[in-house]
């Protein structure tokens, strides 16, 4: 039974997942899904993800939308990689830091790539620094959080987890956003020991490449 992985370029949440199953080392089968000329949004499409958004799997007769959930399944696949713990008090940390992610840090760090990067590669000038500011308030809480979760230890919830992989993904456009990690060590040695991972660096080759493409320089 072949694992099929509804994937896109450009897609920080299909780069969540893309490196999940490059971590857990299973074999999958990609469908690039071409966002810009709609293949979202085509019927084949939206009966395996009717919200019209990568990422998707489909495994045997299961399609299952929402990268999160695709890397809680998929990590269930492959207990033995304990990306995903049974052990309920290390599940619910690995949960909590990926609902925090999902809700609170990723659409912070989101609107201001946006405004920053997306932007102008776009040619857009018009920045919203009202937006900027607002979300660089709200970093300035949040950011603090995430390193004192990671101080005296290697991964979030103590152990690799999906939850570091959903919380990195955040990270990718911090450079050309501006978003400094000066004052978060613990932040940074946990996204350098992340992004050293073969899984990941296999993950970012095509995010990369795009945004190459459009002009949008990582480092
Ligand atoms: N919460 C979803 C978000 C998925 C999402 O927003 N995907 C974007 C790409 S990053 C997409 O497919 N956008 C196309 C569209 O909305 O038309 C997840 O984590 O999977």
């Amino acid at each position: 039974m072949t694992l099929t992985f509804y994937d896109a370029a450009f897609s920080p949440n299909a780069l969540r997942t893309r490196a999940v199953l490059h971590e857990l080392e299973l074999g999958f089968e990609t469908v690039e899904i071409d966002v810009a000329s709609g293949a979202n949004k085509t019927a084949a499409f939206l009966a395996i993800n009717p919200n019209g958004k990568v990422p998707a799997i489909r495994d045997g007769e299961l399609s299952l939308w929402e990268s999160r959930a695709i890397n809680a399944y998929l990590s269930s696949l492959r207990p033995e990689y304990g990306l995903y713990p049974v052990e309920p008090q290390r599940r619910a940390l690995v949960d909590q830091w990926s609902y925090w992610q999902a809700i609170h840090l990723g659409p912070a760090m989101q609107k201001i790539a946006f405004e920053r990067v997306q932007k102008p590669a776009l040619g857009r000038s018009d920045a919203d620094e009202t937006s900027i500011a607002g979300e660089r308030a709200t970093l300035a809480q949040l950011l603090p959080l995430l390193d004192a979760g990671l101080a005296g230890r290697d991964w979030i919830a103590g152990k690799l987890s999906v939850a570091d992989f959903a919380l990195a993904s955040t990270f990718m456009l911090r450079r050309p956003a501006g978003i400094s990690l000066d004052h978060a060590p613990a932040v940074a040695a946990w996204i350098s020991r992340l992004e050293a991972r073969p899984a990941w660096q296999t993950a970012m080759q095509p995010y990369r490449a795009n945004l190459a493409g459009r002009g949008i320089e990582l480092t």
